[in-house]
């Protein structure tokens, strides 16, 4: 009972640690004391009864020891000091990638465009023959492709690679929907080729497909000027260089104004004012035929007679052009996941 009452009245103050010194200390503490002047000194026959007795105290003792320390630590959460300043916990942030990807892609929206996407393994068939690139020919060169493996035993159009750019889905849609389209696809690309400043194995396209009665090449020029303008300012020019692509024809290489000098000429644009931003064209009439063929194959209605539509396309390297927008200097930054390069985006 002495015990009880001492530890009630010790709490307030949280002197827990005296109260348990003075019980349970084992030079100076009570229960030594009892211990020796009851236990030790008791007559053989009073032993067992005395031993009981001091060990029920003991438990005692030991029990409210015990609760006060647990009242201890609800004391000690309840006395936090909640003026103290807190640790700061930085938001996260979008990847300047997906930032340019979705800028991109809902210009498009606003012309009308929607949005597609398509699988990153793809048939040979889809990734080049339907686009007008015939087996061994040398146009497939120009993009170095990541086969899958165990595919020798399959016929070429059904072999499995890594798709090479986002253009298949350009057939997928035309196999899925009927004229007039207008779509843009944004996507990872495999290409096998070694790292350096602005080539990766893998990066990013946003690819666009429009087809419809009448459609043509200024429609294609008009649309991607508006685009460029819209993600880099209204002062930017675009320039149509002749190119070739197997599945446009005519073809054309997209340049813009050079943004970092304005078009003046500076290290960035090699002193032309002139940077190289992505291809486009007007979709060759084997494209179609392929996809009609293909349509007739799969028991669907050929709805894609070149003599009666036409349409434009075009494919953008989203990584190069997040690269001009952010004055980003290596490519390998943008996948290297270095938080301190992509808090600045923050
Ligand atoms: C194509 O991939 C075509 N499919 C584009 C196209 C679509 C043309 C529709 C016409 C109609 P190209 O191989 O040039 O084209 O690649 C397009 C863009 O991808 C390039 O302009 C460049 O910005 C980017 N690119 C190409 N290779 C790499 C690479 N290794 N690393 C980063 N970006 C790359």
């Amino acid at each position: 009972v002495r015990a009880d009452a001492e530890r009630s009245a010790a709490e307030p103050n949280l002197d827990r640690e005296q109260f348990r010194l003075d019980w349970l200390g084992r030079k100076q503490g009570r229960l030594k004391a009892i211990s020796d002047a009851w236990l030790k000194a008791a007559p053989v026959e009073a032993k067992k009864l005395i031993g009981q007795r001091f060990n029920e105290l003991k438990q005692q003792v030991e029990a409210l020891v015990d609760e006060s320390a647990a009242t201890a630590v609800k004391v000690e959460v309840r006395s936090l000091d909640i003026s103290l300043p807190g640790s700061a916990h930085r938001p996260g942030a979008e990847h300047p990638l997906t930032k340019t990807m979705n800028e991109l892609v809902s210009v498009f929206e606003r012309m009308g465009y929607s949005v597609g996407i398509g699988p990153e393994v793809e048939t040979d068939f889809l990734n080049f023959e339907s686009l007008n690139f015939p087996p061994n020919h040398p146009a497939r060169d120009t993009q170095d492709t990541l086969v899958l493996a165990d595919q020798e035993q399959k016929p070429l159009r059904e072999r499995l690679l890594m798709r090479t750019h986002t253009s298949p889905v350009q057939i997928r849609t035309m196999l899925a929907q009927d004229p007039p389209l207008r779509i843009v696809i944004p996507g990872k690309v495999h290409r096998n080729e070694a790292q350096d400043a602005t080539h990766s194995p893998m990066f990013h396209q946003v690819e666009g497909l429009c087809v419809d009665t009448n459609i043509t090449f200024s429609d294609l020029k008009g649309t991607l000027d508006h685009a460029m303008k819209s993600l880099f300012g209204s002062s930017m020019k675009t320039r149509f260089f002749p190119s070739f692509f197997p599945f446009t024809e005519p073809s054309a290489d997209v340049q813009i104004s050079c943004p970092f000098c304005n078009g003046k000429g500076c290290r960035k644009c090699k002193h032309s004012g002139w940077i190289e931003l992505l291809g486009c064209g007007m979709v060759d009439p084997n494209v179609f035929k392929a996809v009609d063929a293909r349509r007739i194959e799969l028991g669907l209605e050929p709805k894609y007679d070149p003599a009666k539509i036409s349409g434009f396309a075009f494919g953008m390297g989203i990584d190069r052009m997040t690269m001009m927008k952010y004055s980003v200097s290596e490519i390998g930054l943008l996948f290297s996941g270095d938080t301190r390069f992509l808090s600045q985006f923050a």
